[in-house]
């Protein structure tokens, strides 16, 4: 059922197709976080008009609550939520050495207890597989170690050896490939021959698409960028890449500029939940006082729900007063703007205007409004 189509190139800069069981989603992609099962603030209506085209689920929180045999007798995560368009679901990897309690790595799997009521649980990559088909997004992930950073070169070769062992034991225990779409994750720290062997030994498992995790996790942005442009190389030009965990608007701009297809990031949902707005022109701080009696619209050229109704004034006075339609108002602009990014992007690769459409966009985005 799944397939990715590269429809077009311009630089480095891809344009492509991918197909799934609940639709197309037309690529480079961002996929807003929809963690336990909703993307904080949005209703799957608000979601489809700022035209987000697919979501993410983390497996760990939906397995620790409601769990995923309630969500399977629902009818799975699509019907439990009501979105009847792509999701993806993150394997555990991450988020189970970032929130679990004591947990305990080895070659089998993670021992760990919930941060909820401290029960104990064991991931090993053929359960997350299994937890991943009973939710049934339409691509899921394999199960992976994202070392801390900074790691030793020696921890992060033992972890990429697990690592891979883990991909190709999750890659046998997955049966539900009529209906779903396995990718397999890129490890290896900053080290770029880590990162040669694991994308060569995912590669040869052949899975539907990678993703590249262990970045944008404290690292500097130039390691980032090498690891990214590096692995453009060699990573098979007809399979999706997908960095995962990333990032701002020119770090997504950046790396597609580095052959990157797909991202996800909190990001734009949770600092605009804080009032921290992201627009063409650089960040927006809706709190500061210059907004006190500003009664334009957050981006006047934005033609999101929020802009096309609100003041900056206004939107500044929920946020303030903690309100909740404050941050529904900013959640949709910012989410907008970054679907708007993703399909300016798409237009200048198709066009094969990437380069000039880059130094355009560039030098605002991580400006400050003033
Ligand atoms: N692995 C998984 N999910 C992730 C990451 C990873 O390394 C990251 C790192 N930026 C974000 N999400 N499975
Ligand atoms: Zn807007």
């Amino acid at each position: 059922m799944f397939n990715f189509t590269l429809q077009k190139t311009s630089g480095k800069a891809r344009a492509g197709i991918m197909k799934t069981e609940h639709g197309e989603i037309l690529t480079p992609v961002f996929m807003p976080v929809g963690t336990l099962g909703t993307v904080k603030a949005m209703s799957p209506k608000e979601l489809e008009e700022v035209q987000a085209q697919i979501i993410l689920g983390n497996t760990y929180h939906l397995y620790i609550r409601p769990g995923h045999t309630l969500i399977q007798k629902a009818g799975g995560l699509h019907q439990f939520i009501s979105w009847n368009h792509p999701i993806l679901t993150d394997s555990g990897g991450f988020q189970v050495m970032s929130l679990a309690a004591l947990r305990k790595i080895s070659k089998e799997g993670v021992k760990f207890q919930s941060h909820i009521d401290g029960s104990p649980h064991i991931f090993t990559p053929e359960k997350v597989i299994e937890i991943q088909e009973a939710l049934g997004a339409d691509i899921i992930m394999s199960f992976d170690e994202c070392p801390p950073y900074p790691s030793t070169r020696k921890y992060v070769e033992k972890s990429l050896a697990t690592t891979l062992d883990w991909a190709e034991r999750g890659k046998k225990a997955f049966t539900n490939y009529k209906h779903q779409a396995l990718f397999g994750i890129v490890q290896g720290g900053i080290y770029e021959d880590l990162r040669e062997k694991s994308a060569l030994e995912l590669m040869e498992m052949d899975f539907d698409g990678y993703g590249i995790g262990g970045l944008a996790v404290g690292e500097e942005k130039e390691d980032l960028l090498r690891i990214t442009s590096f692995l453009n190389d060699i990573l098979p030009i007809d399979k999706p890449r997908y960095l995962m965990g990333v990032g701002t608007p020119s770090d997504l701009l950046n790396n597609i500029d580095r052959g990157i297809d797909m991202f996800d990031c909190v990001m734009p949902t949770r600092n605009a939940r804080k009032g921290s707005i992201f627009t063409r022109y650089g960040k927006m701080i809706i709190k500061a006082a210059r907004y006190k009696d500003d009664f334009s619209p957050i981006d006047p050229l934005c033609g999101c729900y929020t802009c096309t109704h609100f003041s900056r004034a206004y939107i500044r006075h929920l946020i303030t007063m903690n309100e909740i339609l404050g941050m529904r108002l900013t959640t949709i602009h910012s989410l907008w703007f970054y679907q708007e990014l993703m399909q300016m992007a798409r237009k200048a690769i198709w066009e094969n205007k990437w380069n000039e459409f880059l130094a355009e966009m560039l030098p605002t985005l991580d400006r400050i409004v003033q």
